[in-house]
């Protein structure tokens, strides 16, 4: 059996940063991917349109040096290929390939004699003194129970397992399932090769415009030599991306100022339209309403149809209270004449079945030769519970989590040892990279303060990580996403304990409360 200190689950961002961590530490690891290649999320996620909501110089590793100096983006928001590009030249620029076993998956791993049994797919076994997991939020794909799915004769596509080569869908009657950040990048790239697109929305979103553009090459080399200071703006911000702080309260300035604001973030584009106009959106109900009715606003100007423009705005729940997508002009995509936006909301006509032809609707039935799911992921949880792992007493992780996970700062989780989540459950829903360097930063200094020894989260540390993690989200609107089927709250999966699964209190809090707990020798985490 072959045996190593660390196994590391994934090899995207998060299990390419770990290895280079471990191997600093001078441990053996063994990273197992699921995929033929490394990328993770950027590996699966190859639908039409797909591509970052971050902009590419703060979206992207720093661990070393060079991979900032010797990368160069071509877009503000790099496409999918791009993104899997650039994985590709870090798992090389730092030989990260010859420790990955790839096209496996890890079924199960048990906690015996102080360390891990893994068992993957394959049939291999692998003996490891600690496991980290590098499974992403958003991994386990989501498809809804839809009567008679498994009738359809069309052909059936998740947007998260996109083929290598493509779909042609040309002259093809498309339908597509599904409007959140996914749906709302692959519908208006579909829409341009498809003779037909019929979207199936259940509740709208607040979209705004990315506003991409090519890479200017002196912007580019202004911002590779100002890397580092840009990471360490990205890590004093609650969302972990370098941005302003905004222009105080909403409510503060009059009714033509806030336009003015609102009409500027809408030009900068993304999510600096949430974090650069006002500092109280996401807390004040008031402010919250003004940018909402702004962006409804927008879409009314930008969308031709009156009726259509109402049904793609979102009313009745806060903006963010979903997460808000980027559009590449998702809104203009509606003004096609080969697009079309069906209401299946339990207002609208809620999806009754999938038929060999196409699917039906309470009022009507649409012919399709391509269904697209963009339905989404069990999040956060889901590629952790799907795992059967069983920690020091047998128990399972499904078990301990059905009514919800507990983790300690989202990476350790009592009666489960030596075993490390980077980005796990109650860890901050932020700019990911950032986040992921962050984890991959305190779990290598924990490894080495373990010195080989077991090491192990205390119940009252997770119990208390647990109620810090309430309390952070209390102030906020982002809770009240729970009758529109937010993932972050595990709305979006029947039968899923219902709770708020990420931290929501300031990446740059978290990152603080971890820099703090490292230096004061871990508590919270017991060694043995
Ligand atoms: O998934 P989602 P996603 N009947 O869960 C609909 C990240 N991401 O893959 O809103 C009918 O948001 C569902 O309807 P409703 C990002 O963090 C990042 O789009 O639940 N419809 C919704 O419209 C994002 O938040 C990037 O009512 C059903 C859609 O399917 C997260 O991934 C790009 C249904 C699912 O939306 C997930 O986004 C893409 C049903 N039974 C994604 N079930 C980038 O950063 C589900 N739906 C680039």
């Amino acid at each position: 059996m072959n045996t190593y200190d660390v196994v590391i689950v994934g090899a995207g961002f998060s299990g390419l940063a770990m290895l280079n961590r471990v191997r600093e530490s001078g441990l053996s690891a063994r990273v197992i991917e699921a995929g033929s290649n490394v990328g993770g999320t950027w590996f699966w996620n190859r639908y039409p349109g797909a591509r970052t909501d971050s902009e590419c110089y703060y979206y992207c590793l720093s661990f070393n040096k060079e991979l900032v100096a010797e990368w160069t983006w071509s877009e503000r928001y790099p496409g999918q290929p791009e993104m899997q590009r650039y994985l590709e030249f870090v798992a090389d620029r730092a030989d990260l390939r010859k420790d990955i076993t790839f096209s496996t998956r890890v079924t199960a791993m048990e906690y015996r004699d102080e360390g891990w049994d893994v068992s993957l797919d394959s049939g291999e076994q692998l003996r490891s003194r600690y496991v980290a997991t590098g499974l992403g939020f958003l991994t386990d794909p989501h498809v809804p129970d839809f009567p008679g799915l498994d009738t359809f004769a069309g052909d059936l596509h998740l947007t998260c397992r996109w083929p290598a080569e493509g779909v042609d869908l040309r002259g093809k009657r498309v339908g597509v399932i599904g409007t959140g950040a996914t749906g709302v990048q692959a519908i208006p790239v579909i829409a341009q090769e498809a003779a037909e697109v019929v979207v199936f929305q259940r509740t709208p979103n607040y979209v705004v415009p990315a506003q991409n553009r090519p890479m200017d090459p002196d912007e580019i080399a202004d911002l590779k030599a100002r890397h580092y200071e840009i990471l360490a703006k990205a890590r004093a911000h609650s969302f972990a991306m370098p941005f302003d702080a905004g222009h105080g309260a909403a409510m503060a300035v009059d009714e033509d100022e806030r336009q003015r604001i609102f009409s500027d973030g809408w030009a900068r584009g993304g999510f600096r339209f949430l974090f650069e106009t006002f500092d109280d959106l996401i807390l004040d109900p008031a402010a919250n309403e003004a940018a909402a009715e702004f962006i409804r606003s927008r879409i009314r100007e930008i969308v031709h149809d009156p009726a259509t423009a109402e049904l793609l705005s979102p009313r009745g729940y806060p903006y963010s209270g979903k997460r808000p997508p980027a559009g590449h002009d998702y809104y203009e995509a509606y003004n096609r004449d080969n697009v079309r936006l069906v209401d299946v909301s339990a207002k609208g006509a809620p999806i009754q079945e999938i038929t060999p032809t196409g699917l039906r609707t309470a009022d009507a039935s649409y012919e399709l030769d391509v269904l697209v799911l963009a339905t989404g992921f069990d999040a956060v949880t889901g590629a952790l519970t799907a795992i059967d792992i069983r920690g020091r007493d047998g128990i399972t992780l499904k078990e301990k989590w059905q009514d919800g996970p507990l983790t300690f700062l989202g990476t350790t989780t009592a009666g489960f040892p030596n075993l490390f989540m980077i980005t796990g459950p109650l860890s901050p829903f932020a700019n990911l990279p950032v986040c992921i360097e962050k984890n991959v930063e305190w779990i290598g200094a924990a490894l080495d303060h373990a010195a080989g020894r077991v090491v192990e989260a205390t119940e009252e540390a997770e119990q208390d990580w647990a109620r810090q993690t309430r309390e952070a989200v209390e102030p906020t609107l982002l809770t009240e996403g729970e009758g529109v089927h937010t993932w972050f709250l595990g709305a979006n999966i029947p039968g899923k304990a219902r709770g708020v699964n990420v931290w929501f209190g300031g990446a740059n809090n978290y990152f603080r409360i971890c820099d703090e707990n490292a230096d004061q020798g871990f508590p919270g985490l017991t060694l043995r």
